[in-house]
């Protein structure tokens, strides 16, 4: 059986660290081809290349029935109007779903459905549960002044597919109009 440090994670809702677990981190040269306005992109790289989120993953045990999870942290900011954001993938097992828990900060998850190219938008703040179902690819945006924490729970066999949806980097996408964030289908104008 699981040890009791196996079986329980401690972690910061402010600051989205899992104690005695390293996190990944993504710069904003992490993210080439991920926002909408290259150029802006370009600009805001040659000036900085700061740090745009992390994640903190438990993946304990792989088999069929068993659960990964993770804590992410996705600092506020924009690369032109377009909020910070994260790559986005789809589950290489396609079917695997996925619960996202808004632990801090306001943010959204977007989503788009393979089949249909559909794409919603659902809020990922505290006290909500985001549900994102299979065959759907999914990115986190901080729609929010200070840095969104939330964890996401995943079969341990998901996987991560972030070459598919990179393709089209999504349908649409959430810009700042008039202090609010906007979903808007790619080359639309607010
Ligand atoms: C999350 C994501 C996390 C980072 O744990 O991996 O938000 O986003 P990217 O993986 O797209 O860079 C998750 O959805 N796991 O399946
Ligand atoms: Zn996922």
């Amino acid at each position: 059986m699981l040890n009791v440090e196996q079986l329980l994670s401690r972690f910061d809702p402010q600051t989205g660290e899992i104690a005695g677990v390293p996190a990944v981190e993504r710069h904003l040269s992490d993210l080439r081809g991920c926002f909408a306005d290259a150029a802006a992109y370009e600009q805001a790289l040659a000036v900085d290349n700061p740090l745009v989120y992390t994640v903190a993953s438990v993946a304990l045990a792989g088999g069929a029935g068993d659960l990964n999870y993770a804590v992410g942290r996705l600092m506020p900011g924009c690369i032109g109007n377009e909020f910070y954001l994260t790559k986005g993938h789809f589950h290489a097992w396609r079917d695997a779903a996925e619960i996202y828990l808004g632990l801090s900060g306001d943010g959204l998850m977007l989503l788009e459905d393979e089949m249909t190219g559909e794409s919603r938008v659902v809020p990922l703040r505290p006290h909500h549960v985001a549900y994102v179902p299979g065959h759907t690819a999914h990115r986190t945006v901080n729609v929010g002044p200070e840095p969104l924490i939330y964890i996401g729970v995943y079969p341990a066999r998901a996987g991560h597919d972030y070459d598919a949806i990179a393709r089209t980097n999504f349908r649409h996408l959430v810009v700042e109009h008039d202090g609010q964030p906007v979903l808007i289908p790619k080359q639309g104008k607010v």
